[in-house]
């Protein structure tokens, strides 16, 4: 119950280099045998050996063979006697476990009556008495006992070694794992389950065996996951000359799991909604998650678990490093450069939307943190994405090359080891020593010491007699918690100069020789910098962060007329999407500002729809590219550019918006839906899901406009669809734009759904969640909410389910969660306490729904505050629940 703090950080007291397990698995009583070689640590002044343990029944303890004295300090075992020097000595632990109550989902679990486990971050404990920390690395070798008929398949990590029958029924499997691994890569598997089976031979020459585990009837969801496994082997070794290192490959899928997968070593654990899918459940966004979550569990092989992190504190080292990676892989599966533009673009409206918050609000922490109550509340979106821009900072300012051969010198100095994000960042360096990334490093690791969303502002003068460009950049950061002053970013600014015809202008600042056709990267370091670019013959539109070059807020004072010719011209597609949502958010933000309440219809102007006409009407633009061109800034992220919060208004604001932009194009929506509509035999690859995507905004738009005085057809339209469609990509979109309209047909396309999927989890999923997010009228949403959760489907203690209902009302539905009557925040109160009580780690996801209250006008922010302050009242919170609301509340 207290604070760990990354200045404490000390080596083990002792080391664990030889573990032997034995698992007489048993729903109620597994009894587990732990067999370890131990030896004191020599750098490390003599103390007793402390092992972790977490709701354990402890049996027995020999030392050497023999009984030994011990004694319990809450929930550590310590013991006194152990020989002293250096010798190595074994020690005997007997202590037994109940997965069928183990409601926490960490340490040994069942799941539809098979066992699984979830070590990461400190699950091992909860299995047996450990120094359960990933600086102690050990070799493992692993026998599983267990019911034949009941749990015929008996896996764990690594090789298996011996297998046969027992009496009784029974039967054994010992497997090895010839790898040395931190406690938290450890698995067990037992159950009734199936596998697809690959072999495949890779271009080092070595044969594998990848297989999927699924259970018996979901083999048929498994094709997808399996060739993007095979995909994620060929690209590292492609990519990073990485190989796959064992024999055996195996990925897993449960329906109960707290995270999307987990990487131990050689048997990865999924959620089953990042490995099953199929056309006729699955959509493509579905397809393109098993896809990346398949890659990062996969790439964590090198950069996680051949490489590991030395404590806690540097978790981003792995996480962000491997978000990085499996960033990549999806962008050269993608193929095309607007595809991976698109991806590119995507990730950064996911970043956005999660991370900057999390920057703004009451848990803002820097990449590498300085201290935690709970580490399972640091598996958050700064950890992963913002780490992964960190690294893509990198790779920008070292080049692809560069960055390659950091990652080899990375691999060739710390094989093997648990390290720091310090010992990362000297690799890239040393093998670059001439980059500036190595002149500037102390200042560039500022992105690991410091919260907060840098902000860049840029004001740019033409000088028509000197035919001079002047850029002028400065940064800032606002204080976050516990980090009052900010010392400049190393951010590196990628852009260029796009002259009156559309085209890029040949770059020259004054000091340089010759120009560079195209983007230039500055790296801003000082707090203010001016640029100047010579030979410049007419004014130029500057494009700056091209390609989102730095996890940074642009401020850019342009004018609606630049934004225009950047929409239309702008080569780099990441900024040319930026400018026409900087087109929107402004609209959207002068319309909140003015009078208070009275909403124009016609908030966007004839200028911004005449572009996006233009766009969803271009020949030459992919449908995926327009689609995220048409789709206009959400609530959150509008809510997020304010100071102050009034989520009803927002809410009015975009609601004109969204209709009007519904209306304004009805025309071209009904053509871009009979030109996208028909996409052939399903296939998720980025072409046809970007035609999908297209026809789906159009039919959302037509279907709202259709309720709102225009065509009529459409909603009848969209029912046949719904009906016909041959993949749930259109279905879904189909029934989401009946929904989105609120059309009578909506009603009757959710009831014909839920026959059709009532039993399919993970199609049934999209059923509660759809809506949980529904358009509130006249606040009915949360009643319905409140009725989907007696639900005879729906259970609190099935993460996946709870996810989709109460999340998606809570965390996805601003206008329908901020009630004036504060009853949707007193829903989140009861339902963060209820999950206290049965997972603490999904509890305090939920509880992070309220980062951003002090915020918001009121009464929503008294009536916030108060919902936090009931939570926080109460007396058994778990620590991850307590963390968030005591944070919230400071
Ligand atoms: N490393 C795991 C995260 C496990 C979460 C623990 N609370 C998944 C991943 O990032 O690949
Ligand atoms: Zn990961």
């Amino acid at each position: 119950n207290t604070v760990t703090r990354r200045q404490d950080y000390a080596p083990p007291a002792f080391w664990i280099d030889i573990v032997h397990l034995t698992f007489d698995l048993e729903p109620t009583k597994t009894r587990v045998l732990n067999k370890m070689v131990l030896r004191r640590n020599p750098d490390v002044p003599a103390q007793p050996l402390r092992l972790d343990g977490d709701e354990l029944n402890l049996a027995r303890v020999m030392l050497a063979g023999q009984g030994c004295s011990f004694r319990m300090e809450g929930e550590t075992l310590v013991l006194e006697n152990v020989p002293e020097g250096t010798e190595p000595f074994e020690l005997e632990v007997f202590t037994t476990c109940n997965p069928e109550k183990n409601s926490k989902l960490m340490g040994l679990f069942m799941s539809g009556g098979d066992f699984f486990t979830q070590c990461e971050a400190e699950g091992f404990r909860r299995i047996t008495y450990f120094l359960d920390r990933p600086d102690v690395m050990a070799t493992y070798t692993v026998t599983l006992r267990a019911d034949k008929a009941r749990y015929p398949v008996l896996l764990s990590n690594g090789n298996l070694v011996d297998e046969g029958d027992l009496e009784g029924g029974r039967h054994f499997a010992t497997w090895h794992d010839p790898f040395k691994k931190p406690s938290y890569l450890f698995a067990v598997v037992a159950g009734q389950l199936v596998a697809r089976e690959q072999r495949i031979t890779t271009r080092a020459g070595r044969e594998h065996l990848l297989q999927v585990y699924v259970r018996p009837g979901d083999l048929d969801q498994t094709e997808h996951a399996m060739n993007s496994l095979i995909h994620s082997v060929l690209w590292d070794e492609a990519r990073f000359g990485l190989a796959l290192d064992l024999d055996r490959f195996m990925v897993v899928a449960t329906s109960d799991f707290n995270a999307g997968a987990m990487e131990n070593k050689g048997l990865n654990i999924f959620n089953t909604k990042y490995v099953l899918a199929k056309a006729s459940t699955a959509t493509d966004a579905d397809f393109d998650a098993v896809e990346s979550v398949i890659g990062h569990e996969y790439f964590h092989n090198w950069t996680g678990d051949r490489v590991t992190c030395r404590d806690w504190f540097q978790l981003s080292l792995k996480e962000g490093l491997t978000v990085f990676r499996d960033q990549e892989f999806s962008q050269d599966l993608a193929g095309t450069p607007s595809a991976r533009a698109v991806k590119r673009i995507q990730d950064v409206i996911n970043l956005r939307a999660a991370q900057f918050p999390e920057d703004a609000g009451p848990m803002a922490h820097p990449v590498r943190p300085d201290e935690y109550l709970e580490i399972s509340n640091f598996y958050t979106t700064t950890i992963y994405e913002k780490g992964a821009e960190v690294v893509r900072m990198y790779q920008t300012l070292v080049g692809r090359d560069g960055f390659r051969k950091g990652m080899d010198l990375y691999f060739q100095r710390h094989d093997g080891q648990a390290v720091t994000c310090d010992d990362f960042a000297a690799a890239m360096a040393d093998a670059n020593p001439d980059s500036e990334l190595a002149r500037l490093l102390p200042q560039f690791k500022r992105w690991y010491s410091q919260a907060g969303t840098p902000v860049v502002k840029a004001q740019g003068q033409y000088n028509a007699a000197a035919r001079t460009y002047t850029l002028t950049l400065s940064q800032s950061c606002a204080a976050t918690p516990g980090q009052p002053h900010k010392a400049p970013f190393v951010i590196p600014v990628r852009m260029g100069l796009v002259g009156a015809d559309g085209r890029d202008l040949p770059l020259q600042l004054d000091h340089w020789q010759r120009p560079v056709e195209g983007s230039h990267t500055l790296v801003l370091t000082e707090p203010t910098a001016t640029y100047t670019f010579v030979g410049v013959d007419s004014e130029p539109v500057p494009s700056l962060l091209r390609g989102f070059s730095a996890p940074v807020d642009l401020e850019w004072e342009a004018t609606p007329e630049q934004l225009l010719h950047l929409l239309a011209n702008d080569s780099d597609p990441f900024s040319r999407w930026e400018a026409g949502q900087r087109l929107a958010l402004r609209t959207a933000i002068e319309q909140i500002a003015a009078s208070a309440g009275a909403t124009s219809a016609a908030p966007l102007n004839d200028a911004y729809l005449a572009a996006l006409r233009t766009v969803l009407r271009h020949p030459d633009l992919d449908a995926a590219f327009k689609a995220l061109v048409l789709t206009l800034p959400d609530e959150d992220y509008i809510a997020d550019q304010l100071d102050v919060v009034d989520p009803q208004r927002i809410h009015a604001v975009c609601d004109a918006m969204a209709l009007q932009l519904a209306t304004a194009l009805q025309a071209d929506w009904a053509w871009a839906f009979e030109e996208h509509q028909h996409t052939g035999a399903y296939s998720p690859d980025p072409v046809s899901a970007g035609r999908r995507e297209l026809a789906g905004l159009a039919l959302h738009q037509l279907c709202l406009a259709a309720t709102h005085g225009g065509e009529l057809v459409w909603p009848g339209r969209a029912y046949q669809r719904f009906k016909d469609a041959g993949n749930m990509t259109d279905r879904l979109n189909a029934l989401s734009a009946l929904v989105g309209s609120g059309h009578d047909l909506a009603g009757r396309a959710l009831q014909r759904y839920y026959e059709l999927f009532r039993h399919e989890p993970l199609a049934l999923d999209k059923w509660f969640s759809l809506q949980a997010r529904a358009p509130d009228r006249g606040g009915n949403v949360l009643p319905q909410v409140r009725a989907l959760l007696k639900h005879p489907d729906f259970s609190l203690r099935t993460p996946n389910r709870a996810r989709s209902l109460v999340f998606s009302f809570c965390h996805g539905n601003p206008a329908a969660f901020h009630r004036a009557d504060a009853a949707g925040y007193a829903f989140w109160a009861d339902r963060v306490l209820e999950l206290d009580a049965i997972n603490p780690q999904v509890a305090a996801r939920l509880a992070r729904a309220m980062d951003s209250w002090a915020r918001l006008a009121e009464p929503y922010r008294s009536a916030a505050r108060e919902a936090i302050a009931r939570v926080a009242a109460k007396p058994s919170l778990s620590n991850d629940v307590r963390e968030v609301v005591t944070r919230s509340l400071a």
